[in-house]
């Protein structure tokens, strides 16, 4: 009896403070989640058999002995990753041609056939190591998509695969993700496969219980839907699972992901320093400026996402210079962008949960992220008042939710305290496990952040205040038809821009550009903003170019007869995809099976090495071309055989210039292009924004 009273009493207070405590609402994140939303910032490594076969999607059909780096030294990514901030690396382990990257046991497709240590070597014995070493996380991206398998296509197949999967799982330490790409494509015998994702996912699970799965569909973290390195300004970290699987053609649902969602299924954004995911040396002055990476950081890392940065390791088996010196200006810039001004300060809300200590507003500006401010209970709107103690200069608020009771806040807002009232200085939709609002410089001593809707009551564990250093904005050069080279810096007031066309990089004693100046020819031109009388300068930015399209005419288009989809611009349509402009686009109908063709003449005979196919830039993918040939005439009429045919790999997801070099220079005044597929079949158009040769 006395027992039970006991229980009784027991059971009444647990009860008691629990109803003191916010209560979970919808999807939550499991233990494996909460610890991979810590991270923010990790390296992905794209090095495998298309570093050296100058890919980006391999065939399969490569021999081993093409994979052979002269300097591999994995100690190098890891030291240059650390010093960048990064949290971990996640290596290309087995892409689309198959390759393995370690010696497996069930495929002749991997090192223990390459030339490389002579067989001898491991990557991922290496790599996994040298992450130890510098306090790095380390995990595997594998296709189960492989174009070399000759198992592929049968059900074997995916039993070879959860073995490729428990080697690389069990053999090197702990994985903190394994990264299933969606792409699934035919392997050898022209089979496509039907994957046994469960089957799959079970196999992490037993031999990396704490590593989380990445894939369109999760079952942990999703694809954000892109591969420019954007999350949606609105992120739900919530997914109906059930509904997505790798490969989902709806696609951009990933990004805002599901309201109300009954999976917690967070965005990891993945985007390349470099236009390709592989590394090409025609790319070494395409990393990206130091500003577009800022740009991607507010728009990773500050909408809810964590970000996966790749590197292009190169042939030498190294993260090369022009990529780690970028690294590290933007390490450089975000340090300085991210010194906390409110650390410890005074603030107040609106309302807290139960009035008790345990919820104040305080926890929000200590440094924890295990406490939180709940306002009270059922409250769908609340604010927090910052008293900065003095007139302060900010133009960065990071705000955090205590996500692991849920997602909740849909809108909120932040005002300054000027002239005797609060000013509105900007305004955000969700928040999740981090958001970064970036606006106008600002001076106040006091700070309000309302939170204007939320579907259950607020919690937010965490904010943080900033001053960010103005970036200078890089300029932007490009050439017309007519090859005039203009370089712009649009949103810099008065700066002075210099220029080098000789391959050096400009400082403040090159040639000032003050007018467009000719380069018909094509040739290398970097450029550099200053201002402030010199003293503060951007990254420098590089853009190369080949014979510029002066002389050149299209002079058949299409299917005879068609006319332009565009009539507001008939006649001038044609024009378009040979005039230096990336952001308009020739677009025409397709004919049923018929290739649409385009032919140039060049005005002239040139020795032609390849073309450049760029497909439109408006982030619209109808008619973007898949499958195509090349040929090319001296009189228009009589053409070469097929010169280049084939596809343009992931073209769809990464929608960048496309360098199609030819076995043999050919000498020729004409180039004909076919558009033989796009990347969906049911497009009723092919587009093209710029089409052009190479001739260097
Ligand atoms: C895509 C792949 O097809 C690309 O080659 C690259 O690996 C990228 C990260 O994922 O789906």
């Amino acid at each position: 009896m006395r027992f039970s009273l006991l229980c009784l009493a027991f059971v009444s207070l647990s009860l008691s403070v629990q109803a003191q405590k916010p209560a979970p609402f919808g999807a939550v994140p499991s233990t494996r989640q909460l610890q991979w939303h810590k991270l923010k910032y990790y390296a992905f490594v794209h090095f495998n058999m298309n570093t050296f076969t100058n890919e980006e999607w391999g065939h399969g059909t490569e021999t081993p002995d093409m994979f052979n780096p002269s300097q591999l030294d994995c100690r190098q990514w890891a030291r240059v990753c650390k010093a960048a901030g990064m949290e971990g690396i996640v290596i290309t382990a087995k892409h689309h041609d198959g390759f393995c990257l370690w010696p497996s046991n069930y495929t002749e497709h991997s090192v223990k056939n390459s030339k490389w240590h002579n067989g001898k070597g491991d990557v991922l014995k290496d790599l996994s190591a040298a992450c130890k070493e510098y306090g790095l996380k380390f995990g595997v991206y594998l296709s189960p998509w492989d174009r070399n398998h000759p198992a592929y296509g049968t059900p074997e197949y995916n039993e070879i695969f959860k073995k490729t999967l428990q080697e690389v799982l069990t053999q090197y330490g702990d994985v903190y993700e394994v990264w299933f790409d969606g792409a699934n494509g035919e392997g050898p015998n022209g089979k496509k496969q039907v994957y046994d994702w469960p089957g799959f996912i079970a196999t992490v699970r037993k031999y990396q219980p704490n590593a989380v799965i990445f894939s369109d569909a999760g079952p942990d973290i999703r694809w954000v839907g892109n591969e420019d390195g954007y999350a949606g300004e609105t992120n739900w970290c919530t997914l109906n699972r059930d509904k997505v699987y790798p490969g989902y053609p709806n696609y951009w649902e990933l990004t805002p992901g599901h309201e109300d969602g009954t999976d917690w299924v967070p965005t990891e954004v993945n985007c390349s320093i470099r236009p390709g995911w592989y590394y090409h040396a025609s790319e070494d002055n395409k990393v990206k400026s130091l500003e577009h990476l800022v740009d991607i950081y507010y728009s990773s890392i500050g909408r809810n996402g964590n970000w996966l940065l790749n590197l292009p390791v190169d042939r030498r088996g190294l993260v090369h210079e022009n990529d780690e010196k970028r690294l590290m200006e933007l390490k450089a810039y975000t340090d300085k962008a991210s010194h906390n001004l409110v650390s410890g300060k005074k603030i107040t809300a609106s309302s807290t949960f139960a009035q008790t200590p345990t919820f104040a507003a305080s926890n929000v500006l200590d440094n924890s992220r295990d406490t939180y401010w709940a306002a009270a209970d059922g409250s769908k709107q609340a604010s927090l008042e910052i008293d900065l103690g003095r007139p302060t200069t900010l133009n960065r608020l990071l705000i955090e939710e205590y996500i692991a009771l849920g997602q909740r806040v849909k809108k909120f807002s932040v005002s300054a305290w000027q002239n005797g009232q609060y000013q509105p200085i900007a305004s955000g939709t969700t928040i999740g496990n981090r958001r970064i609002l970036r606006f106008p410089t600002v001076t106040t001593n006091k700070l309000r952040v309302n939170i204007d809707e939320a579907k259950a009551t607020p919690l937010i564990r965490h904010m943080e205040v900033y001053n960010a250093p103005e970036l200078i904005v890089s300029p932007v050069i490009s050439r017309n038809k007519a090859g005039m080279v203009t370089i712009a810096c649009p949103r810099t007031t008065d700066p002075v821009i210099t220029y080098t066309t000789d391959g050096s990089e400009p400082t403040a004693q090159s040639p000032r550009f003050s007018q467009p100046f000719a380069m018909p020819n094509g040739g290398t031109v970097k450029a550099r903003a200053f201002v402030n009388n010199m003293q503060k300068a951007s990254s420098p930015v590089a853009a190369e170019f080949d014979i510029s399209s002066a002389k050149w005419a299209v002079v058949s288009t299409g299917v005879a007869g068609e006319p332009d989809t565009d009539k507001s611009t008939a006649g001038k349509q044609n024009d378009r995809l040979i005039d230096g402009n990336p952001d308009t686009f020739w677009q025409q109908r397709k004919n049923g099976e018929t290739p649409t063709s385009v032919v140039l003449d060049l005005g002239e005979s040139l020795p032609l090495r390849g073309f450049t196919y760029l497909p439109r830039q408006d982030g619209k993918k109808e008619g973007i071309v898949y499958k195509y040939t090349v040929s090319v005439s001296q009189d228009g009429q009589t053409w070469s055989a097929p010169l280049s045919q084939g596809a343009f790999s992931n073209i769809n997801n990464n929608p960048v210039s496309q360098s199609v070099r030819f076995s043999q220079p050919q000498t020729a005044r004409y180039l004909k292009f076919d558009a033989l597929e796009t990347t969906s079949a049911n497009d009723p158009t092919i587009s093209i924004a710029e089409l052009g040769v190479l001739t260097r």
